[in-house]
């Protein structure tokens, strides 16, 4: 068997199931002995696209998925996906066809262990035949246990030599969750039991198995409320206590509320500048107490009182376990009336002013039109841009990895891909994928991957014919905005083109069709141009451009 048939195997059957890529001859042979295994494969239609849908395809299922590249070009076209996926510590493997090490001449040749060892991600080797299993099992492993992207280096020459199916590399036992040391818990035990008004922030590290439903039984047992970073958005969705997003996209509410808080306790949420308003939530006397996995993370952004590295769910068990066992049990600033001011205070509850006109739709009132629209269960994935608040602060979340964000490298551009790998991972959920008119053209290529898997997605265009983060932060400054302006597209006709159905919408009216779309068999995919008002301007903006 020749070692690219026989890794192929290998990975499926030690669980990777999906893999997504863009075929050469480097990794043809490879990708189709996974697929003959048993896996899926979805081209994309530019690497950069498979890429980020196989990061989004992780954090959808909580699955390590496979991304398969050619070597060269098919490497390189990765990089910006392959970054946010480091820095958001999504476990993957990238199989990266890579020339031999004696064609030194190759037009493909680059050092590609250099390449993706300067952007953070780990790097493996098939070595030689002989040790090809080993080396293609570990790096799996590694993506697992290093909770980060693994680059499996597939060297031609090793890649068409011969090899033996034969003895197989043992399987190695899951890592198991990181217990907190019995001194941590009892320091952050007396804090929570000295405190009168906790908060909870659960973040990423706070989205695996079993994390919610612990989370929560710590805060019902210290009367907390809860509260996520954005890119946990939806973690508590249904808890009366649930204040949703803080930071930037907190509600005036939420942001009164971690104002006035005197305990802020993190479980995976590094507490940085978006979750904390550069620091300016945190109330000067407020203690501060960060649970994550990462040593680093602790005291990373804000001063920690106290720090626990552990496992999200097992430390917040043993917070809980600790305070039990001190009949510790209190309802916090738990009370009717907080109850009745949080189930009043949703974005999407606060009036405003309509700015809907002739020439375009408030982005406000287009979310909000949405969401009473589309089904509750969803997957809502939103791109970078000026635009990026109003889906998740006028839409509801739905709970279960219900926003899935790609915003860790702050790159434009992602959504549309992140958006097919979370529809791949969950087609029973709607995915709807809100994306800049900026963000869309740079990722268009996927629209054809949209309409050729037959996804069950909807793609939503808040379009202002412009890079509208740059008119808003420049303009008021009093630059001339022209080098950041476009001249309008039609969106809705690049789709039909695409193979995908197209509506134009400038007034709530128009979004007729899509209901009538919703309620068909969605056979294809639909994308809403809307052409929004660019006079509505986000306040959270302001504070993205402090951080530069
Ligand atoms: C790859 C990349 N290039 C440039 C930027 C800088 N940038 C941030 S937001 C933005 C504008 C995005 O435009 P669009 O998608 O239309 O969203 P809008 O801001 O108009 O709502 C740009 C160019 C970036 N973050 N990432
Ligand atoms: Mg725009």
């Amino acid at each position: 068997m020749k070692v690219s048939e026989a890794v192929g195997r290998l990975l499926v059957e030690r669980g990777v199931r999906q893999v997504f890529g863009l075929i050469g001859s480097g990794n043809f042979d490879i990708t189709l002995a996974m697929v003959e295994a048993g896996a899926s494969f979805a081209s994309s239609r530019h690497e950069g696209g498979a890429i980020t849908m196989t990061d989004a395809f992780g954090r959808a299922s909580g699955e390590v998925a496979a991304c398969s590249v050619h070597q060269g070009p098919g490497l390189t076209n990765t990089m910006t996906g392959l970054t946010e996926a480091v820095k958001s510590h999504t476990p993957l493997l990238l199989l990266a066809a890579e020339t031999a090490a004696g064609a030194t001449r190759s037009n493909f040749r680059i050092d590609q262990g250099a390449l993706v060892t300067s952007i953070g991600a780990g790097v493996a080797r098939l070595r030689e035949p002989a040790t090809a299993l080993d080396d293609a099992a570990l790096a799996l492993q590694r993506a697992r246990d290093e909770r980060r992207p693994i680059v499996l280096m597939l060297p031609l020459d090793v890649q068409g030599a011969e090899c033996s199916w034969g003895t197989l590399p043992p399987v190695q036992p899951a890592a198991q969750p990181r217990q907190p040391p019995a001194a941590g818990v009892r320091k952050v035990a007396d804090l929570l039991a000295a405190s009168q008004r906790p908060i909870v922030i659960g973040g990423r590290g706070a989205l695996g198995a079993g994390a919610r439903e612990a989370i929560e039984e710590l805060a019902d047992t210290t009367g907390a409320l809860l509260a996520t970073s954005a890119v946990a958005g939806g973690l508590f969705a249904g808890n009366p206590w649930s204040i949703g997003i803080t930071g930037g996209f907190a509600t005036p509410l939420a942001a009164e509320l971690v104002s006035s808080a005197d305990l802020l306790l993190s479980f995976g949420a590094t507490l940085n500048m978006w979750s904390t308003r550069h620091g300016r939530l945190v109330g000067p006397d407020a203690v501060v107490v960060q649970v994550d996995f990462d040593p680093e993370a602790i005291g990373s952004h804000l001063h920690a009182d106290a720090g626990i590295v552990g496992d999200s769910a097992a430390t917040a068990r043993a917070l809980t376990r600790e305070l039990d066992r001190r009949h510790q049990r209190r309802d916090g600033w738990r009370s009717k009336d907080l109850a009745e001011r949080i189930a009043r205070g949703g974005w999407w509850q606060q009036p405003f002013e309509e700015a809907t006109a002739r020439d375009g739709i408030d982005p406000r009132t287009l979310s909000i039109a949405l969401d009473e629209l589309l089904p509750a269960s969803r997957t809502l994935v939103v791109d970078s841009g000026h635009f990026m608040g109003w889906p998740p602060m006028y839409m509801a979340i739905a709970p279960n990895r219900g926003f899935i964000f790609t915003q860790s490298y702050q790159s434009i551009g992602l959504g549309l891909a992140t958006a097919i790998g979370a529809a791949v991972a969950r087609p029973e959920r709607l995915t709807v994928a809100a994306l800049g008119d900026g963000g869309l053209l740079m990722s268009l290529p996927e629209l054809e991957t949209v309409a050729r898997l037959g996804l069950n997605l909807l793609v939503v265009v808040y379009n202002d014919a412009a890079y509208g983060a740059e008119v808003h932060h420049f303009g008021p400054l009093g630059k001339p905005t022209d080098i950041v302006r476009f001249p309008e597209t039609d969106f809705a006709a690049i789709a039909r083109a695409c193979g995908l159905e197209g509506l134009t919408v400038r007034k709530p009216e128009d979004l007729a069709p899509a209901g009538e779309w919703l309620a068909g068999d969605r056979r294809k995919a639909l994308l809403i141009d809307a052409k929004i008002i660019p006079t509505v301007v986000a306040e959270w903006l302001e504070e993205a451009f402090k951080g530069h």
